[in-house]
């Protein structure tokens, strides 16, 4: 007997580069971006910096290196990052703003749609004492990975970011998905960032690209940015190969987003269903998933059944829809739950 189709829904990050951008790749025009002579790098930055309403990018290897650079260009070392409680730097990122910048990360609770509270961060940017450390930047994540793919709206993060400038400090936003938030809220991705002074976005989640994240801001900030890059070694030579997919990504698979959407709600809406899972469908907003589950071996034994999940601990289980992902693996990935929980029940 065959082993079924095995339906990968671990995250957007395993989706695979396009025909069109496997070609892309084998075209591209190529030069030494560390010279700044790479024409496919300077197109896909000059890209990013429009559809982010920036005046500047630099591309970099991955969403980590992104919110690393921005976070050692906006702060010293010994300052301190306003961070919420869920936010990716904090949790995914090997502790490199704290461990390689001597950036202390301070944590404000994030509401469930990763939301930070107005108050609660007045409160936490510190006063001017020699005792204390500088508060340099406040980090917002949209979409928010861990509060499920949550979206802020433009008038939500413009609130922050209109407080901490108000106090004199830098507003960074994790943008990974951006686009997704952008999509999901029916606006152009420059209202989301239009108030922030830096944000960085991924190419190889949803949209699919094999590599790479953009960092956008002013000029100035960008300037400081790539010295960052270099600082941490992600100068690179002749990256155009890398940069042409990110440029087929941003040309041709943002609208396509929206189908990653409607399988995440079809699938949290049959998930909803199953007796022992706990999901509210009206919740999920983007590509994100997030299921309670009472057995914590309920992942492996998907697993055996050919579904692949991660998780946020053992009774959160996460489910993430991508471009490999169609409306039937849906479908069939439900017809698994069911049978795994029926086998346990
Ligand atoms: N997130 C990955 C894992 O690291 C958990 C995933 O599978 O979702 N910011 C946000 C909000 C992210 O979700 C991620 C990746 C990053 C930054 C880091 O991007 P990469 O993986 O390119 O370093």
């Amino acid at each position: 007997m065959s082993e079924p189709r095995i339906i990968d829904l671990r995250s957007d990050t395993v989706t695979l580069p396009t025909p069109a951008m496997r070609e892309a790749m084998a075209s591209a025009e190529v030069g030494d971006d560390v010279f700044s002579e790479d024409p496919t790098v300077r197109r896909l930055e000059q890209m990013a910096a429009e559809r982010m309403g920036k005046e500047a990018a630099v591309f970099v290897a991955s969403g980590t290196m992104g919110n690393l650079v921005c976070l050692l260009a906006h702060c010293g070392r010994g300052d301190e990052a306003i961070v919420g409680s869920e936010a990716h730097v904090l949790h995914y990122e090997a502790g490199g703003v704290p461990g390689l910048g001597g950036i202390q990360l301070r944590t404000v609770p994030n509401d469930a749609h990763g939301m930070l509270d107005l108050d609660a961060v007045e409160a936490t940017i510190r006063p001017q004492n020699v005792h204390f450390p500088r508060t340099a930047a406040v980090c917002l994540e949209n979409t928010h990975n861990r509060c499920g793919g949550a979206v802020i709206t433009p008038e939500e993060t413009a609130a922050v970011a209109r407080l901490a400038h108000r106090h004199g400090v830098a507003v960074h936003l994790d943008g990974a998905r951006i686009f997704n938030a952008a999509i999901a809220l029916g606006v152009a991705p420059s209202e989301l960032t239009a108030e922030v002074d830096s944000v960085s976005f991924c190419l190889s989640k949803g949209l699919s690209a094999p590599v790479g994240s953009l960092v956008c801001g002013a000029a100035d900030f960008v300037a400081r940015a790539r010295r960052m890059r270099k600082m941490v070694g992600g100068g690179m030579r002749q990256v155009g190969v890398i940069a042409a997919p990110g440029i087929v990504a941003l040309e041709t698979m943002v609208e396509r987003l929206a189908e990653d959407h409607q399988n995440a709600r079809l699938l949290a809406q049959g998930l909803a269903q199953i007796p022992g899972l706990r999901i509210d469908p009206e919740s999920v907003q983007t590509n994100i998933v997030v299921v309670g589950v009472d057995d914590p071996s309920f992942p492996g034994r998907l697993r055996e059944a050919g579904v692949l999940t991660t998780g946020f601990g053992p009774t959160r289980v996460r489910m993430v829809t991508h471009y490999g992902i169609t409306r039937q693996d849906i479908e069939e990935a439900l017809e698994r739950v069911r049978r795994v929980v029926e086998a346990a029940a």
